[in-house]
């Protein structure tokens, strides 16, 4: 069977998980929800990430029902952890460039608000600059469409993208990610250290929200708080986690 055959198959068979990654409050370590991470469980134990299946769906066409099972799963989980009890925050989706330009991904992800009756205002959807690169006004109409869903808007690895940065004020976004490159090398390196400062500053003076990706050393975190990064996420609080891992771990009941 093709590559393709495979990941068409483990769609069919619900084969896919998703794990969750906490975010982090920068200052006192307060979670603030989660980022929803696809995984593929190839027979048995054999876990393998989206970097290795991600770009032959995206070829195929397969990210769209994969994006819409991702997402349905996100928000019955949501609601069920809401259901429960439990403090939430926000779940966070990746939409790849291809979903975002199929231009039918606002209705895609308001039938499964619906559907799920999960709370938009507990949605974040993370897109990245160069799925926005777009002719005309053509990503700000995207964007608005989902922004009236009511969910919330970030751009992911944000600062590696090749795209002006006008966009952030025309674009109705809540939320700048910054990516780890930029990250890594804190606090030794110094001009990681002014990309990242100045970053941060930027998202401040646009009345953005901020989070740091990739934190895995207390040394990060405080320069980041000095800063003024407001979260954070990084294997330095937790790596991605299955759902019942997350909710033990993580969700205080209320
Ligand atoms: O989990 P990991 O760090 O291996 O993720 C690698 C990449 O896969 C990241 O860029 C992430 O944004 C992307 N990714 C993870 N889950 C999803 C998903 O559900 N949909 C899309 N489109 N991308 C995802
Ligand atoms: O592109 P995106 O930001 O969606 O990718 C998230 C990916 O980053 C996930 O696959 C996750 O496993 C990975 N990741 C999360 N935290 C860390 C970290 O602290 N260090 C490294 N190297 N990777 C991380
Ligand atoms: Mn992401
Ligand atoms: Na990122």
């Amino acid at each position: 069977l093709s590559l393709e055959g495979r990941l068409r198959r483990a769609l069919k068979h619900e084969q896919f998980e998703v794990h969750y990654q906490p975010l982090v409050n920068l200052a006192d370590n307060r979670v603030l929800g989660a980022e929803a991470l696809v995984r593929l469980r190839a027979n048995g134990e054999t876990v393998v990430g989206p970097g290795d299946f991600i770009p032959i769906m995206e070829e195929t066409g397969l990210i769209m029902p994969l994006g819409d099972w991702v997402q349905r799963t996100v928000c019955s989980q949501g609601r069920q952890w809401l259901d429960d009890g439990h403090l939430l925050g926000v779940l966070a989706v990746n939409l790849s460039a291809t979903e975002v330009r199929s231009g039918r991904v606002a209705a895609q992800v308001r039938r499964t608000l619906d559907e799920t009756g999960f709370p938009p205002s507990h949605l974040e959807l993370e897109v990245t600059e160069s799925g926005l690169i777009m002719r005309g006004d053509e990503a700000e109409r995207l964007l608005l469409a989902l922004k009236d869903l009511g969910l919330n808007l970030s751009i992911d690895d944000f600062g590696t993208g090749y795209s002006s940065l006008a966009y952030l004020k025309r674009f109705p976004i809540d939320k700048l990610k910054i990516d780890r490159s930029f990250i890594k090398d804190i606090p030794d390196d110094r001009s990681s250290v002014q990309l990242a400062a100045t970053i941060i500053a930027m998202a401040q003076n646009l009345g953005l929200h901020v989070l740091a990706e990739g934190v895995e050393s207390e040394a990060q975190r405080a320069f980041l708080g000095a800063r003024g990064c407001g979260a954070y996420q990084g294997f330095l609080f937790s790596r991605p986690v299955p759902a019942d891992e997350f909710v033990l771990r993580f969700l205080a009941p209320l």
